[in-house]
């Protein structure tokens, strides 16, 4: 075959983004036209590139912290989604040809509302809301991310989960061909996280469908991803297609690739180190010291303290009353 399907393109192939976006619009072009050849630039410019559209009536929330959020550029440059690459900025670059719509989340299990539902309608009920929260990756490096996104509580409510519903599941699309990094045995793919009930009807938690009031961008998540900001990043899952409602407690992603360095709970917590680093402190990216990897810089007192519950136990610390949280780490 003379022309490639978009699909058959491996990221790997890529040199650049601009090279990737020509190609990409041209193979569409060819593909609209029934694979007649188009001569002329299918412009790459028509396409969404660098920021999406905004988003209508969102309101803001008395949730947000007011600390000075990161640039868009961090925000969008800086990613983890093994599923574009596992460099901090391969998302950026392999995600820009991904197609995000039309998309379709499956709720199912122990609810009484379960079954397919097209994102539009999934989220015509809800309204948007701003919320500006701290991230904290269990890497050690944090940032502040303006989200929009509408209350899980909210989805969870209307879902009307039976008792007997003890977690929330969500998985990411398995899809190797628009997902390019699913091909490398990185992780068990599909990317899977969770939540008990009560985790997810906490206020903070959130699906996000936006960053700076704008439509998410592929490299965080697009469409819809999870944000709970208590807890490090990995449990904020990304491009959401699966909501489950279970009885047993999932294993994770990260719990199954190394259950003794990432567990199911995963709240952020200074106190109890990661078995291959501290977790006392944190590298705010965009700051002075962000981009500084020296040995001064990541034993050094430059960095800021991490807090308890990423600073959030006023609205979670009720959860885990009782709970060893060094055993349920
Ligand atoms: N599906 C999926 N979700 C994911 C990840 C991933 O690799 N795949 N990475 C997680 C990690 S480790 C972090 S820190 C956050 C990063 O979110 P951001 O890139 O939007 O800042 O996404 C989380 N969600
Ligand atoms: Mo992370």
């Amino acid at each position: 075959m003379l022309i490639k399907k978009p699909n058959d393109i491996k990221w790997y192939e890529i040199t650049d983004k601009a090279t990737y976006l020509n190609r990409r619009a041209f193979l569409r072009s060819a593909a609209m036209t029934g694979a007649a050849l188009v001569t002329g630039s299918a412009s790459a410019a028509t396409l969404p590139i660098e920021r999406g559209a905004k988003l209508a009536g969102v309101v803001p929330s008395a949730f947000s912290t007011d600390e000075t959020p990161n640039s868009y550029e961090d925000i969008t440059t800086y990613n983890n989604f093994y599923e574009f690459g596992t460099g901090k900025n391969d998302p950026a670059k392999n995600a820009t040809g991904f197609q995000a719509r039309p998309w379709t989340i499956t709720i199912s299990g122990n609810a009484e509302k379960t079954g397919a539902i097209n994102l539009d309608d999934f989220l015509a009920p809800h309204t948007l809301e701003d919320r500006i929260y701290r991230l904290r990756c269990v890497e050690a490096w944090s940032m502040v991310i303006p989200w929009v996104g509408i209350p899980l509580a909210d989805v969870i409510k209307r879902c009307q989960p039976l008792s007997s519903a003890k977690y929330v599941v969500f998985e990411t699309l398995n899809d190797r061909q628009r997902m390019p990094g699913q091909r490398y045995s990185v992780l068990d793919w599909p990317y899977i996280e969770g939540l008990t009930i009560a985790e997810a009807m906490n206020p903070l938690s959130i699906l996000a469908v936006g960053v700076y009031g704008e439509i998410l961008p592929n490299q965080n998540g697009a469409p819809i991803r999870l944000v709970v900001p208590w807890k490090y990043g990995f449990k904020s899952i990304k491009s959401i297609v699966k909501i489950h409602f279970s009885e047993t407690r999932p294993k994770t992603s990260w719990e199954k690739a190394a259950p003794n360095e990432y567990g199911f709970y995963a709240n952020v917590n200074p106190q109890v180190d990661h078995p291959r680093w501290s977790q006392a402190r944190e590298r705010r990216i965009g700051s002075a010291d962000a981009n500084d990897d020296s040995w001064r810089s990541i034993f050094g007192t430059s960095k800021q303290d991490t807090k308890m519950f990423n600073g959030y136990g006023e609205q979670v610390a009720h959860l885990y009353e009782g709970l060893n949280l060094r055993r349920n780490f």
